[in-house]
């Protein structure tokens, strides 16, 4: 079931406070979201007409990080159908990148019941038509569908066919979740790679991304002894098969 709304302050907040209400699967999307987290109570920017805010719940996912996996590789599919020349890859845990620029970026948070996990709320926010001018305004390196690809789509028509890719990779999960995870971990491209890493503390140290753990924790390599890590932000070194990419338009239009 898709639930679009005109306006809200997070389509995670709200799918939380109605998760009890809803259809496992539902996915709760807001033309214009005006209080948007992200990990850690950080905020995420969007702009009604440039931005897909939505939220999905799910009651049948094993671990909160599945959650993430389904809508990420949905929302790689339906950013690869509309850039289609581009690479696209996720970086740990699951934003969605363009060479070093942020596209998309996504929350999983557990719903509790009685001290029980009942389910897990999924958002992604990507950026769709920001023309560069517009990304400045973020702060952080971003990038948008448009200014990769050259391309404006229409929100509405993002949205549905979002719904339409989170329902299928939902289902493909319920019933062969090895699968689902398995496409998440190939899609996964800094497995193998050298990578900045800022722990808890804001130290920052280098180490080899090994693999995914069966909680999406990341398994490490420094200085010969493997470690686990699985809270603080992977500081990117760009893989050096999308280090010489730049963005193909400018998307520096103004409207
Ligand atoms: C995320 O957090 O990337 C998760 C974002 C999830 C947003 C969706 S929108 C629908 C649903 N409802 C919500 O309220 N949230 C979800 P994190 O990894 O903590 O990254 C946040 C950081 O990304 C910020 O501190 C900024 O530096 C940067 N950022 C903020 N807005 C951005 C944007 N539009 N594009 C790229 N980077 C952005």
């Amino acid at each position: 079931m898709l639930i679009v709304l005109d306006e809200v302050d997070s389509t995670n907040t709200w799918a939380k406070e109605h998760f009890f209400e809803l259809a496992d699967g539902t996915v709760v999307a807001a033309l214009e979201q005006t209080a948007g987290r992200g990990r850690l109570d950080r905020v995420w920017r969007s702009k009604a007409g440039r931005s897909i805010t939505l939220s999905a719940l799910f009651r049948r996912v094993s671990a909160g990080f599945h959650a993430g996996a389904i809508v990420g590789l949905a929302a790689l599919e339906v950013i690869r159908a509309l850039a289609p020349e581009t690479e696209i890859y996720f970086k740990w845990p699951n934003d969605l990148y363009f060479a070093d620029r942020k596209l998309a970026g996504v929350l999983s948070e557990g719903v509790v019941r009685q001290g029980e996990l009942a389910g897990v709320v999924c958002g992604i926010g990507i950026n769709l038509n920001q023309t560069e001018k517009e990304l400045l305004e973020i702060g952080a390196p971003a990038c948008s569908v448009y200014t990769i690809s050259g391309r404006k789509n229409g929100v509405k028509k993002v949205i549905k066919a979002l719904e339409k890719s989170i329902t299928e990779c939902y289902i493909n999960y319920c019933n062969y979740p090895e699968k689902v995870l398995a496409r998440f971990r190939a899609e996964n491209r800094l497995i193998g790679t050298e990578v900045e890493l800022v722990g808890a503390t804001g130290e920052v140290f280098r180490a080899r991304f090994r693999d995914l753990d069966a909680d999406g924790g990341m398994v490490i390599e420094r200085g010969g002894r493997i470690e686990r890590f699985d809270c603080g932000d992977v500081r990117i070194v760009v893989p050096p098969e999308t280090a010489n990419q730049c963005p193909v338009t400018g998307g520096n239009n103004e409207e």
